[in-house]
């Protein structure tokens, strides 16, 4: 992997592009927190304030017809996939409108339309639909390729050691990006997985990169490095992405496992105020970021009021979409 470009390189649109793409997650997950708190939301959210270099510095090197598969802390990859934010919050608040019909909440949005495959439940589950998509990529010889976001949890799961044997022995369309922050629910990395995923990924002769999940200029450089190798015949990749999840596992998590030192430091992990450093090094107007701010707080209002004015899903469709007619043979 070449060095990371200089900030100066990279021109000041693609900046305040890739601060309103990742401070429109940070605000629609901070939105939803509240509204969890506020039980408007049903069920369990995870929320991956801290973690928006890593979705936005990914998707940013992807076209529409891209697929990608993610994980339960998924808010950010649906969103900075594609997902419409209106049907986006009509979904997480269960509503029928949503773009799941409301059956799908936090954990599943997906959207086909943008290439969004789903969030996840179960720990490494969407890796190898990422590889299925990316198998059908192949066939279909369509020129798009799959992303399968994961987390440091999912490393000891035996479905991703067979998902990195079939893409490469295959050599899948598939770009696998590890979100790596050090925590796997309430248990450190190390006391559940006793290598790297780097180390796991050359076991199965797949190349790799590594960057600090941070800095969205480095994410996407490498990204859009991998994504042009793999589009171009070359088979699957990995990129580590070493970041920092603010927040507890779910909203509500008292996070008593974690040292007061570690969250004190989180702060300065923070991509959106590293960014924000860059933008005004280059003497960016002060103006245009907070008319971005601006536009994402109305943008945000106003899916979380069409979220409110959703209806609730009827329950004697409970099993709509779930069983399909068969034809008698
Ligand atoms: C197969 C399976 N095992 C355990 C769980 C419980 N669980 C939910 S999230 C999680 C940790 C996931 O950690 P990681 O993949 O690193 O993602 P992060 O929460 O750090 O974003 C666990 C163990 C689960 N949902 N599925
Ligand atoms: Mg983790």
């Amino acid at each position: 992997m070449s060095p990371t470009k200089s900030d100066n390189s990279v021109p000041i649109s693609q900046l305040l592009e890739f601060y309103e793409r990742m401070l429109l997650v940070r605000e629609a997950e901070n939105r939803l927190s509240k509204l969890f708190a506020d039980g408007e939301v049903p069920g369990f959210i995870h929320l991956s304030v801290g973690q928006e270099a890593v979705c936005v510095g990914v998707t940013s090197a992807l076209e529409t017809r891209d697929t990608l598969a993610s994980n339960h802390r998924g808010h950010g990859h649906a969103l900075s996939k594609g997902v419409e934010l209106n049907s986006f919050f009509l979904e997480v608040m269960g509503k029928e409108e949503g773009i799941c019909g409301g059956r799908g909440g936090s954990m599943h949005v997906a959207d086909m339309s943008v290439g969004m495959l789903g969030a996840n439940g179960i720990v490494g589950a969407g890796i190898p639909l990422a590889v299925g998509s990316a198998l059908a990529h192949q066939v279909q010889e369509n020129g798009a390729i799959a992303v399968a976001f994961f987390g440091d949890g999912a490393l000891a799961e035996g479905v991703l050691h067979e998902s990195f044997n079939l893409a490469a022995l295959w050599k899948l369309p598939i770009l696998f990006v590890c979100e790596n922050n050090g925590w796997s629910e309430f248990s450190p990395t190390g006391r559940q997985f006793n290598a790297n995923v780097r180390e796991l990924a050359g076991v199965f002769g797949i190349p790799s990169a590594f960057v600090d999940g941070d800095d969205v200029l480095a994410v996407n450089e490498a990204a859009s490095e991998l994504v042009t190798a793999i589009r171009a015949g070359e088979g699957p990749y990995v990129l580590e992405c070493v970041t920092h999840r603010v927040r507890g596992h779910f909203e509500g998590d008292p996070q008593k496992y974690r040292a007061e030192s570690e969250i004190n430091s989180l702060p300065d992990h923070d991509p959106i105020t590293k960014l924000e450093t860059i933008i005004s090094k280059r003497r960016i107007p002060k103006k245009e970021v907070v008319a971005i701010r601006g536009t994402i707080e109305a943008r945000i209002n106003a899916a979380v009021e069409a979220g409110r004015g959703g209806n609730a899903p009827d329950f004697s469709r409970a099993k709509a979409d779930v069983y399909t007619a068969v034809e008698e043979v």
